[in-house]
């Protein structure tokens, strides 16, 4: 068994100073039970622990290290730009660069307000669609996170469609009553929806390919059906592509699929572990956001230098050719991998993947949404996170979160890998 005496020490003194012990719930490993390990330092596939434990890393900070962690040019950038300032308040030329490779990437942003967080990016999104619409309602699915901004910590209530009721204490029933909610990869209920509430929805929310409740790819033409369904009702199509942005192709989900938001969102990759998100839409449909247009946003922090320079040192190497087919591949190769090692100790097991975000879930067919993905297996979940990680690979510790490929992985970490998953099965098999 590895130790992991100092990460109990640290969690335990945490506890008495951070909520949880964590800053992010999800870190809490509530999802697998146990504690979670403290994480020293991180380079390239893999991080390591308080122990010193070394682990393959498919984590990734949940999607920002995408080039592996720690990469060599992301760092000289950080040091560099460190040394001339982490932030002004004032406009920079790296926030131009940035944006411009953006833009560049992502046709459809034609201008980009950079923020601090997918969640800010999201919440101030959600402003623009309903201050330029002038409506209040907003639809999200069933099982997508867009952050933690009031009106999208709402989930649905029963039924195919409903009022959205409050998901945490503190959300006002006044505010999550106009979220409404459909299942994710069911257009017929978005139609239905959109019917029903004609004129008072500002728009739609959705994750091109929905990351939050593990890997679940969109169903063939859901995201152009979408599109047509917004489209016909002018009601605003918002993309949440915080976590496929520059991690399903360089130009998100947007591009791998050829369906065009009216407002797009992002985060993680585009920070490259620094804190940065941004949102994008049309010259004309940013033109209302301040201080050109009415529409208020703002953050002390945006766009600073530092975080900047960190963006710009990930997504230049993005831009070579061959980067997302050998991402794509490796993502594939490790999740087939996996499954086949499960199915060979008879467990019901399928994968998916999309560029470099994957998952394996333990059921018998792949999941559409929400509901089938709470059917799977989730205590043969937990069992597999905790057989893996003592086999050295640190998986996400939740079975609703995907899993993300590097260009820091190679064929030595994937064999690892299934090698571990081999042993892991094996020892679930004869427990
Ligand atoms: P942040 O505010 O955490 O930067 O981004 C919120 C967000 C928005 N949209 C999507 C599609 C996202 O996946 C996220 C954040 N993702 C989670 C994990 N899947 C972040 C991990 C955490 O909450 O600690």
């Amino acid at each position: 068994m590895l130790a992991h005496n100092k990460s109990k020490q640290l969690f335990d003194r945490a506890q008495n100073v951070l909520v949880g012990g964590v800053n992010s719930p999800v870190r809490a490993f509530r999802g697998v039970g146990g504690d979670p390990l403290f994480i020293e330092r991180a380079q390239g596939p893999h991080v390591f622990d308080a122990d010193g434990n070394q682990y393959i890393d498919y984590v990734q900070t949940w999607g920002p290290a995408i080039l592996g962690h720690a990469h060599p040019d992301v760092v000289a950038a950080i040091v560099e730009q460190a040394g001339r300032g982490t932030s002004f308040g004032a406009p920079c030329t790296l926030e131009i660069e940035l944006a411009e490779l953006v833009s560049q990437a992502v046709p459809s942003v034609e201008k980009v307000r950079f923020v601090s967080s997918g969640t800010e990016a999201t919440m101030s999104a959600l402003r623009l669609a309903r201050g330029v619409t002038g409506r209040d309602g907003i639809v999200k699915c069933e099982g997508c996170y867009h952050g933690h901004a009031d009106s999208l910590l709402v989930k649905a209530g029963s039924g195919v469609s409903t009022l959205g009721l409050p998901d945490s204490p503190g959300v006002p029933a006044d505010l999550a009553k106009h979220t409404y909610n459909v299942p994710y990869n069911d257009a017929d209920a978005l139609e239905k929806l959109l019917a029903d509430a004609q004129g008072k929805i500002a728009c739609v929310i959705l994750e091109p390919v929905a990351g939050n409740m593990g890997c679940v790819p969109p169903t063939n033409n859901y995201l152009r059906k979408v599109r047509e369904l917004c489209t016909a009702h002018d009601v605003m199509l918002i993309f949440d592509e915080v976590m496929t942005g520059f991690r399903v192709a360089l130009g998100g989900a947007q591009a791998h699929f050829g369906v065009k938001p009216d407002i797009t969102c992002f985060g993680k990759v585009i920070g490259g572990g620094l804190p940065v998100g941004a949102f994008g839409a049309s010259a004309n449909v940013m033109s209302q956001l301040a201080p050109e247009g009415p529409i208020y946003q703002a953050g002390t922090l945006s766009g600073n230098p530092l975080a900047m320079a960190a963006g710009l040192a990930t997504l230049k190497p993005l831009f070579d050719n061959g980067v997302y087919e050998q991402l794509s591949a490796h993502a594939t190769q490790l999740w087939r991998g996996i499954v086949e090692r499960a199915q060979d100790v008879g467990f019901d097991a399928v994968g998916t993947s999309v560029g470099s975000m994957f998952s394996v879930f333990f059921a018998d067919a792949v999941p559409h949404n929400f509901q089938d993905v709470k059917a799977s297996n989730a205590e043969r979940f937990k069992k597999f996170f905790w057989g893996m990680l003592e086999h050295g690979v640190y998986l996400a510790p939740s079975a609703f979160e995907s899993g993300f490929m590097s260009l820091a992985h190679g064929e030595q970490e994937i064999a690892k890998t299934l090698a571990a998953a081999e042993k892991t099965f094996a020892a679930m098999k004869s427990a």
